[in-house]
C-alpha cells in the first residue's frame, strides 16, 4: 500500500479546544491553550506520523468577527490557511449555536471550497450522551460534512475514530517532513508561547490581549544542562507594565516559575528565565509593532 499524507487545518471559532486537539493528537504541547478565546494568534504546524501515514495539521487561531488589528491578523491567517490544505477539521463547541456570527464567517468558507470537511463536536464530556443527537442533527444541516464526530479533545474520547476518519480522507503522497519533526516552530518560538500562556492564564480582562513576548536570547550549556532564556514581555500601557509586576514583582515571578517549570519538562533541562517587561504604546494595533512582534 502506498504512503498516505495531507496538510489538515484545524479551524474553527475561538475557544472550542483547537489547539488542545493538536497537542493531544501529537502527544506532546506544541500549541498553548488556555480559557479564553483568542489564545492563538499564530498559524502552528505539528506533524504526526502514523503507520504509513503522515499528517500536517494546521492550528489555527479561532475565526470570529473583529475590527482590531491583531485579531485581524490572526483571522486572515486562519483563512489563508484554508487554501493550503489538502482536509478542513472543524472545531466547534456545544454551545454554537445555528445562527451565531462566527459559525455563519465559517460555513461561508467552507461553501467556497470543494474539499474534504470534517466535523468534530468537542467538549462531550460536557453533556450527557442522550443530549448529544439534537447537536449532532443541527450541525449536519448546515454543511455537507464527509463525516461528523463527537470528541473529547480533554480527555481523549473519539480521537481514535477521528484520526481514523483523518486517515481515510488523505491521499497517496510522499512524507513532507522528516519523522522526527514535530513542528516547524523555533525554540524560542515555543518558549515565548509558554510564557505568553502563564499571563493568559494569571492576568485578567485586557491584559493578556496586551501582552506579547519575545525570547530575546536563548544560550544553551550542554555541560551543566542548563538553558537561559532571556524574554521580554510587551504591554501597551504603563499601567499594564505595574500589573503585570505586581506588588513586590509578585505576578512577574509566578508567570516565571510557572514559565519555568513547564520550559523544564519540555526540554528536559534545567532552565534560568529572566523577564524583562516593556511598554511598546498600543502595539497590538499598529502594524509595523505588530511585524516586529511576529504578527
Ligand atoms: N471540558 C472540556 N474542555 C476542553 C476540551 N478541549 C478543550 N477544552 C478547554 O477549552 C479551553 C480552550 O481550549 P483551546 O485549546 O485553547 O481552544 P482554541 O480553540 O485553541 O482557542 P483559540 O486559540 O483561542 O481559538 C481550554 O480551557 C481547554 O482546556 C474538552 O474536550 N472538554
Ligand atoms: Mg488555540
Amino acid at each position: 500500500m502506498s504512503f498516505l499524507s495531507g496538510f489538515i487545518a484545524i479551524i474553527g471559532p475561538p475557544n472550542v479546544g483547537k489547539s488542545t486537539l493538536l497537542n493531544k493528537f501529537l502527544g506532546q504541547k506544541i500549541a498553548i491553550t488556555s480559557p479564553r478565546p483568542q489564545t492563538t494568534r499564530n498559524r502552528i504546524l505539528g506533524i504526526y506520523n502514523g503507520e504509513g501515514c503522515q499528517m500536517v495539521f494546521i492550528d489555527t487561531p479561532g475565526i470570529h468577527q473583529t475590527r482590531s488589528l491583531l485579531h485581524k491578523s490572526m483571522v486572515r491567517s486562519a483563512k489563508a490557511s484554508l487554501g493550503e490544505v489538502d482536509i478542513i477539521l472543524l472545531i466547534v463547541g456545544l454551545e454554537e449555536s445555528v445562527n451565531n456570527n462566527e459559525m455563519n464567517i465559517i460555513l461561508r468558507l467552507l461553501k467556497k471550497t470543494d474539499k474534504p470537511a470534517i466535523l468534530a463536536i468537542n467538549k462531550i464530556d460536557l453533556i450527557r450522551k442522550e443530549n448529544l443527537l439534537p447537536i449532532i442533527e443541527s450541525y449536519s444541516k448546515l454543511h455537507c460534512f464527509d463525516s461528523i464526530i463527537p470528541i473529547s479533545a480533554l480527555y481523549g474520547d473519539g480521537l481514535e475514530t477521528l484520526r481514523e476518519e483523518l486517515k481515510k480522507t488523505l491521499s497517496p503522497g510522499p512524507q513532507f517532513f522528516p519523522p522526527d519533526m514535530l513542528t516547524d516552530k523555533s525554540e524560542e518560538f515555543l518558549i515565548a508561547e509558554i510564557i505568553r500562556e502563564k499571563i493568559y492564564h494569571e492576568t485578567r480582562e485586557e491584559l493578556p490581549y496586551s501582552s506579547a513576548v519575545v525570547v530575546e536570547s536563548l544560550e544553551e550549556d550542554t555541560e551543566r544542562n542548563l538553558l537561559t532564556v532571556m524574554a521580554t514581555i510587551f504591554v501597551e500601557k504603563a499601567s499594564q507594565k505595574g500589573i503585570i509586576i505586581g506588588k513586590n514583582g509578585r505576578m512577574i515571578k509566578k508567570i516565571g516559575r510557572n514559565a519555568r517549570i513547564e520550559i523544564e519538562r519540555i526540554f528536559s533541562l534545567k532552565v534560568y528565565l529572566e523577564l524583562f517587561v516593556k511598554v511598546e504604546k498600543n502595539w497590538s494595533s499598529d502594524t509595523r509593532s505588530l511585524r516586529r512582534l511576529g504578527y
